[in-house]
């Protein structure tokens, strides 16, 4: 049986839970924090989460084993219509990875715990947001979805790393960044309405005590 590693406030191990769901792929969940321990490096190269272990071996990186998911069950395919409609929905995925979610994840620490983050990387950061939302509503069709009619695996990534951003956005700088792309604040409604996405909002509410003690422990050491 497919074995996923990484806990349930992980927006990318949540990608992967919510792929699984909408797909029916049943697996096992190892709750895991990503850490560097060679009992941990010995099963994921990265020592990230999420990572999925397979009868043939472990694969890392979300967009990676999305794909594979998607070969491997035909049920709900999230890559799925032309070469082009397909390169449309991995174009949209990388842009939200790489514009998106990095760079919010840079002001994680400010935003969500507490810990400062330098005036320079914050001004970096509410510009690169600013172009990567737009560079989104440029490539974007939300017609509901972000590339068309279907859910996709874009919608997936898009669901959690934008959610994430405008916390980012919000707190930091005071930007209502999903109003910086018409018609996405109405495909997160769709998105967060799917029964699967609130299953997994649920697991995520009940995990973050134990996770916000771990970063609490993880602080105090440094
Ligand atoms: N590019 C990776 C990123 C995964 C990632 O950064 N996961 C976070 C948890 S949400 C993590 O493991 N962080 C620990 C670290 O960066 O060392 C992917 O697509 O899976």
């Amino acid at each position: 049986m497919l074995k996923l590693y990484g806990f349930d406030v992980s927006n990318y191990y949540n990608m992967i839970k919510l792929a699984m769901a909408l797909k029916g792929i049943e697996y096992e969940a190892v709750i895991t924090y990503p850490n560097q321990t060679p009992e941990y490096l010995a099963i994921c190269a990265t020592g990230k989460v999420p990572a999925l272990s397979t009868d043939e071996g472990v694969l890392v990186e979300t967009n990676v084993i999305m794909e594979y998911l998607d070969e491997l069950s035909p049920e709900c395919p999230l890559i799925s219509g032309s070469a082009y409609e397909r390169a449309k929905i991995r174009e949209l995925m990388k842009i939200v990875e790489i514009y998106i979610e990095l760079p919010a994840r840079r002001c994680h620490t400010e935003a969500f715990w507490g810990v400062p983050v330098h005036e320079q990387t914050k001004k970096e950061v509410k510009r690169a947001l600013l172009n990567g939302i737009q560079a989104v509503s440029r490539a974007a069709s939300f017609s509901p979805y972000i590339a068309g009619d279907k859910i996709s695996a874009a919608d997936i990534m898009f669901l959690y790393s934008a959610s994430l951003a405008s916390s980012v956005a919000k707190k930091l700088f005071d930007i209502d960044l999903l109003a910086e792309a018409p018609g996405a604040k109405e495909l997160m409604a769709i998105l967060k309405a799917l029964p699967e996405v609130q299953v997994v909002a649920k697991d995520q509410a009940a995990a973050q005590p134990a996770f916000s003690a771990y970063l609490a422990k993880a602080f105090a050491k440094q």
